[in-house]
């Protein structure tokens, strides 16, 4: 009898104990399913934020700040598009560079051409590569009057010459309005104004409208230093005229051009103004940057002197008192006027009057 008890007692514990393993099993596999659940739904909120790349226009209201870019609310438009790509970085070097150009100017070009040429850029001369995040940001910025000639030239080989180099790019015609005396410098500064107001552009490229790069690896970008790209024009013989020489083309990046006060506004008529600019990157430390003579060659379109651009007689006085006159004539003393912003197809054009000495 007393041995049956105990056997029943001994099963009965063992049945017990199978109950409560079981009961413990059960409740772990479901806190299991629970948290795992948990987790997608934290992993799908996750990836449905970092994959909402903000637009241009609204990556610049965040920066200043707006509300609708804070609080993240989409306008229609967005909400049509695609999901954007979270695009990778372009390479260091582009891979779609050829080297030498053929530049010549002997048959005309025509805007519609160029357009058929470049169906790429968009309205106002801007341009970014789609499979790749362009490394900078740059607006090109041309001082300009009655010279359509050359900017046909200029549109024919530089669109497909700055889209070979991947950058994310707009073209400024800063237009003098009226007949007075041209202004180059003062035109730049009005060109670095105007093109910040449209996009958060990084670096800045300076260029006469009568000058062609003959090799696509010099790159239309900024350094570490200032950088003057046309080394090597073909009116002086493929080299420098002076080691001080910075006209024609040059880049400066944002930082580079507000360390100087941007660029003198009081040189009126042809020369000088160059120099005064390189006088101020000598006298804030920094250097020049510059291509090899081989990959900076460049050929200028001939022309006859312009009318009301007279060389300066003032100049070489201005020029030997830039370090006195820097910091209170430059970027922050500009005053000027836009008569209108015209976003063609091909560049954007800002007619502008500058006033008169
Ligand atoms: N520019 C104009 N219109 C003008 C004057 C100048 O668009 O009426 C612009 C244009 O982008 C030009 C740049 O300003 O490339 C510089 O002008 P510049 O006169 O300083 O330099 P450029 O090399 O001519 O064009 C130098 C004098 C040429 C004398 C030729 C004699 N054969
Ligand atoms: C210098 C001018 C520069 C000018 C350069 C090249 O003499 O502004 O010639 O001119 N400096 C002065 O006159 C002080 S060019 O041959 O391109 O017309 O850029």
């Amino acid at each position: 009898m007393v041995g049956d008890s105990s056997l029943n007692f001994n099963l009965l514990h063992r049945i017990c104990k199978l109950v409560v393993l079981l009961c413990f099993l059960h409740i772990s596999v479901t806190v299991v399913f629970y948290v795992r659940s948990l987790d997608s739904r934290f992993a799908f909120v996750q990836n449905q934020q970092s994959h909402r790349v903000l637009p241009n226009q609204d990556r610049l209201s965040a920066r200043n700040g707006s509300k609708e870019a804070v609080t993240g609310l989409q306008t229609a438009a967005e909400q049509k598009q695609e999901p954007a790509k979270n695009l990778e970085k372009c390479p260091e070097t582009s891979p779609l560079l050829v080297g030498p150009l053929r530049v010549e100017f002997s048959s005309p070009v025509s805007l519609e051409q160029i357009k058929k040429d470049n169906p790429e850029v968009q309205l106002g001369g801007r341009y970014k590569p789609k499979d790749c995040q362009a490394l900078q940001k740059v607006a090109v910025i041309i001082p300009f009057r009655k010279r359509d000639e050359h900017l046909k030239y200029w549109l024919f080989y530089l669109h497909p010459v700055l889209k070979r180099q991947q950058l994310d790019y707009g073209v400024y015609i800063i237009n003098q309005d009226g007949n007075e005396i041209f202004n180059r410098a003062k035109l730049l500064n009005v060109g670095y104004t105007e093109a910040l107001k449209e996009y958060d552009y990084d670096c800045f490229v300076f260029s006469d409208v009568d000058l062609i790069p003959m090799d696509d690896r010099n790159i239309y970008r900024c350094f570490s230093q200032p950088r003057h790209l046309s080394v090597s024009m073909d009116k002086f013989g493929f080299r420098l005229p002076y080691n001080q020489y910075f006209g024609g083309v040059s880049s400066m990046s944002k930082e580079q051009y507000l360390k100087i006060n941007g660029f003198p506004n009081n040189y009126w008529g042809w020369g000088g103004e160059d120099d005064d600019i390189y006088n101020r990157l000598a006298f804030r430390g920094m250097t020049i940057s510059r291509p090899s003579g081989e990959l900076g060659k460049c050929r200028m379109i001939r022309h006859d002197r312009d009318k009301q651009n007279d060389p300066n007689p003032q100049r070489f006085d201005r020029i030997a008192h830039t370090r006195d006159t820097m910091n209170k004539d430059g970027i922050n003393s500009l005053t000027y006027k836009v008569v209108s912003l015209e976003k063609l197809e091909l560049y954007t054009k800002v007619t502008v009057d500058v006033g008169k000495p």
